[in-house]
């Protein structure tokens, strides 16, 4: 089954969201595979960020991501990369519809709240960056068979 990274950022983190975010998740269907609240180092953050190197933000996104404690999050489910870029809402939050992430909760692109996967390729790489393969539990939910 398909899996994702999903991180709560600092500025969800402080605006009390954590639990709102996996609340939309846990409601549509898709099951939690490993969480946890942690600071990013500068390292990481460049490693994460390493495709917007060249970009005048670089520097401003790194400090941005480090500058507090984040949510990480790993999803499983069918299509959960692409559904779960949709329960976010477009990257600046001017443009992301209501009833998403960040239409709901966002006003500008530096805050957009939360991280999620943009591609399978993407998705294989966060997860292996932020988790340990002990840190993911595979475990079946009840409720699997009336949502699948
Ligand atoms: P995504 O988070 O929707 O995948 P990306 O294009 O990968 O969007 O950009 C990564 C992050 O960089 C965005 O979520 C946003 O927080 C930040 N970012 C993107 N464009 C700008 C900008 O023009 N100024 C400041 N931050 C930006």
């Amino acid at each position: 089954m398909e899996k994702t990274f999903l991180m709560v950022k600092p500025d969800g983190v402080q605006r009390s969201l954590i639990g709102e975010i996996v609340s939309r998740f846990e409601k549509k269907g898709f099951r939690l595979a490993g969480a946890k609240l942690m600071a990013i180092s500068t390292e990481l953050a460049e490693q994460h960020y390493g495709e917007h190197k060249e970009r005048p933000f670089f520097g401003e996104l790194v400090d941005f991501i480090t500058s507090g404690p984040v949510f990480a999050m790993v999803w499983e489910g069918e299509n959960v990369i692409a559904v779960a870029r949709q329960m976010m809402g477009a990257t600046n939050p001017k443009d992301a519809a209501a009833a998403t992430i960040r239409g709901d909760f966002a006003v500008t692109v530096g805050k957009n709240i939360i991280h999620g996967s943009d591609s399978l390729e993407s998705a294989e790489r966060e997860i292996s960056l932020f988790f340990k393969e002990e840190e993911l539990a595979e475990y079946a939910k009840s409720i699997g068979e009336w949502v699948y």
